[in-house]
């Protein structure tokens, strides 16, 4: 046995064997030293003052928001919070949505931690809520069971952490009225990963509100019974998982799809869709109905039920968002996208997620970019009442109202 040490210590070094025995910290917690330097004579801070991180510099938080990894961390408080979940091992074609959270945030670089668009006409960081970039869950890319399984166990760990209640006075509750015991949640925007991380997110909050309603912007159904042949772990994939979640009754059946336009076995997909609870929207139902119409009838559908939000960014066209793993030609745009989510703001969220965004597939990074905006969108979203006024600048609103 002492043999066995020795070779154990030679082969890993007395530091590494220490940590296993004693689970030490990786790093030394640089924090601890006890001769504190007089930073602001020194030359740097006494002629340029505070080391700020450029748009394009400093360590990768979303859009430079406080980051921790809020797992290890039962100090940190937050209402909102940024969570990467670094998976693809149920992806059907193209591979790569574990690099997803990075580009995300990559995307996010140049988004300012005050800012302000006209046709938001606010800030999400003036709206109230504490915002945290929660760092990525350790998913296994090996077993696809257990990794559905750490994505449940680290959703859920959050979704029971105390609120923040606000970084601000702005700061409204918007989850203990549905919440079954009454209290205050967080709510997390995920970053994906492929779109099976929905499931696992779908079992946590079934825990805490019941049943949701699921608003579905994506190109696919992904209500796919599994295949006939599947057992197993095999049956869960990035097209059936809502199949799945509807069988586990995770759902209302008051969901709905947007952008739809891929190919399918058979008119008999959509009868099996309507019984996993969803109605279709079509990608060209924007050009027949318009985008007032698609929000009006997203709107109708939801009511005031819970609803989660799940956002597949295939639904762009594959011109204007490459990266992902199964494009469809003929999609909406960035900005259509962007008008459609203005005008759901005031529903009851939960939560949401952006998926499918695999960067190996992307050019000059606008994909990364594009989601990282439509994330910026959910943070407005997700604290506003109502949807925003269109903004008017040199137009008046007679114009406006013979235009429509
Ligand atoms: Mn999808």
């Amino acid at each position: 046995m002492l043999t066995f040490h020795l070779i154990l210590c030679a082969a890993l070094g007395h530091t590494a064997i220490a940590r296993l025995h004693e689970q030490e910290p990786m790093y030394p917690d640089l924090h601890s030293i006890v001769d504190v330097v007089d930073v602001s004579t020194e030359p740097w801070t006494s002629k340029y003052g505070p080391q700020i991180d450029l748009g394009y510099a400093g360590p990768l938080s979303f859009s430079h928001m406080p980051y921790t990894k809020c797992l290890d961390d039962g100090k940190s408080r937050f209402d909102i919070a940024i969570l990467g979940m670094p998976f693809d091992t149920t992806t059907s074609y193209r591979p790569g949505a574990r690099f997803g959270p990075f580009a995300i945030r990559s995307g996010s670089r140049r988004q300012r931690p005050d800012g302000y668009t006209l046709t938001w006409a606010t800030s999400p960081y003036d709206l109230g809520a504490a915002f945290l970039d929660c760092g990525d869950v350790p998913i296994t890319p090996m077993d696809n069971a257990k990794a559905i399984d750490q994505m449940e166990a680290a959703y859920t760990t959050l979704l029971s952490r105390p609120v923040k209640g606000g970084a601000t006075s702005a700061y409204k509750s918007r989850t203990a009225a549905f919440a079954k015991d009454g209290e205050e949640h967080p709510r997390l925007i995920t970053l994906g990963g492929d779109h099976t991380i929905v499931l696992p997110i779908l079992r946590a909050l079934n825990k805490v509100y019941g049943p949701v309603s699921v608003i579905h912007f994506d190109a696919h159904l992904d209500t796919w019974a599994p295949p006939d042949d599947a057992v197993g772990q095999e049956r869960i994939n990035h097209g059936s998982f809502f199949s799945i979640a509807a069988d586990e009754h995770l759902m209302t059946n008051t969901s709905i799809h947007a952008g739809i336009r891929c190919q399918m076995l058979g008119p008999q997909d959509i009868v099996h869709d309507d019984a996993v609870g969803f109605q279709v929207i079509s990608t060209d139902d924007i050009d027949d109905y318009g985008i007032s119409r698609i929000i009006k009838k997203i709107r109708q559908r939801i009511g005031d039920s819970p609803v989660y939000l799940s956002l597949d960014i295939d639904v762009v066209d594959p011109g204007l968002a490459p990266a992902t793993g199964t494009p469809e030609p003929g999609g909406w745009t960035t900005r259509e996208v962007k008008r459609i989510l203005r005008g759901l703001s005031g529903l009851n969220f939960v939560g949401a997620d952006i998926v499918e965004v695999a960067p190996a597939y992307d050019n000059a990074d606008i994909t990364g970019i594009a989601a990282a905006n439509i994330v910026y969108d959910f943070m407005v979203m997700m604290q506003l009442d109502t949807p925003p006024q269109p903004h008017v600048g040199p137009f008046d609103k007679v114009d406006l109202m013979h235009k429509a």
